[in-house]
């Protein structure tokens, strides 16, 4: 029995995976390899344990909130991104994976931003980061694995075609 449908909650994550969908459709390049769940595995073994989604989000949410106020503003979290397309571009890819806007539809931003008050609190971004880790884990065992992630990038991308 699946769990998980490639429906309504793939379509949500669109959004949250689409830089990495853009990496794998150029599988000669460098970042061919690349994997969302790389995003939120600090200790590089492959799998996403609960501690450390948890740790991976502060970090996150850290890294985006430039200032230390405890709340990522729009132009925080443009700049973060900024910061990714450059860092990705270095790894040898030349196409900008911001640049085609967001295949899920919702901007990562508002997502994130649960109450629409224009501005993502450390309580909204811990919430909602990383929603794709726990969808992903679809042996409900609490560690999302490589495999697992593979999987569910391989439905977003089905999904994806028969959309288009
Ligand atoms: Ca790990
Ligand atoms: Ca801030
Ligand atoms: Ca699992």
């Amino acid at each position: 029995m699946r769990k998980m449908r490639p429906g309504v909650a793939v379509l949500a994550l669109m959004g949250a995976v689409s830089i990495s969908a853009c990496a794998t459709a150029q599988p000669g390049g460098r970042m061919g390899n690349f994997s969302p769940l790389m995003m939120f595995d600090l200790d590089r073994n492959g799998e996403v344990d609960e501690a450390e989604f948890q740790a991976a989000k502060e970090r996150r949410f850290a890294q985006r909130d430039a200032d230390g106020d405890d709340s990522i503003t729009r132009a925080e979290f443009d700049a973060a991104n900024e910061r990714m397309r450059q860092r990705m571009a270095r790894f040898g890819r030349g196409r900008s994976p911001g640049g085609a806007g967001f295949p899920g539809g919702r901007d990562p931003f508002e997502r994130l931003d649960g109450n629409a008050d224009g501005v993502v609190s450390k309580a909204e971004f811990l919430e909602n980061d990383g929603q794709f880790i726990l969808l992903a884990d679809s042996n409900e065992d609490g560690v999302t694995t490589r495999a697992e992630m593979d999987e569910l990038m391989s439905q977003v991308r089905n999904y994806a075609g028969q959309r288009n």
